[in-house]
């Protein structure tokens, strides 16, 4: 059942962030899908799926991406899209230091070019170690890079945490980077 709810929210997390038409459906332009058109789109393949399926996905999902409102007709992820939606982030001031976890063979290019958001809208940081060394890992031998964000802040770029606590920044140049 776990890996069930498991599986289900990475289809999920595709539909919200990158290909609602994969199941016929749109976002509205601040990400919400509808919750109704959402379960039927999904029940195509999985069979039983509901509201209480959808609810139990949302409240044990391990880093909380995706958010109801208050009536529960709607759905979207907190972040982490490449379909261009506002989900109303709130800047924020960020700490001295956040941390993105990266693979080894991509550091040639950050140290040319810096990071860059890539497919998605923006960087993608975490405030502590561990987490970023879970983000790299997902792409291959683990690097894990110092961005100098209140620095950056300074220097007039604007930050912003997602409800599930990302940190989200635009392109960062090499000069905020320590390897
Ligand atoms: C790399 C997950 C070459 C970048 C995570 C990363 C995160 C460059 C990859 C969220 C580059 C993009 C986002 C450059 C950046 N040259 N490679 N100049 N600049 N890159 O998946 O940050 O679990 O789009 O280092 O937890 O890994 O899905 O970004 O390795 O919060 O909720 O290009 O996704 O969240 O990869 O991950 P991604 P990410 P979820």
């Amino acid at each position: 059942m776990e890996d069930r709810l498991v599986r289900i929210g990475k289809f999920i997390s595709l539909i919200l962030r990158h290909k609602p038409e994969i199941i016929k459906i749109k976002l509205d332009k601040n990400g919400w899908a509808n919750v109704e058109e959402l379960i039927k789109g999904i029940a195509k393949t999985e069979r039983d799926f509901n509201i209480n399926l959808l609810k139990e996905i949302v409240e044990t999902n391990n880093k909380k991406r995706y958010e109801f409102n208050e009536d529960f007709t709607k759905i979207r992820a907190c972040q982490g899209h490449s379909v261009n939606v506002d989900v109303e982030l709130l800047p924020a001031e960020p700490p001295k230091i956040l941390y993105h976890g990266t693979a080894d063979r991509f550091l040639a290019s950050i140290r040319a070019k810096g990071l860059k958001k890539m497919n998605r809208q923006y960087v993608h940081l975490s405030k502590d170690y561990e987490t970023a060394v879970n983000v790299g890992a997902r792409h291959g031998q683990v690097v894990v890079i110092k961005v100098l964000a209140e620095k950056m802040h300074k220097d007039g770029k604007k930050f912003f945490i997602s409800k599930n606590g990302v940190w989200l920044t635009g392109d960062i140049d090499v000069r905020y980077l320590e390897f």
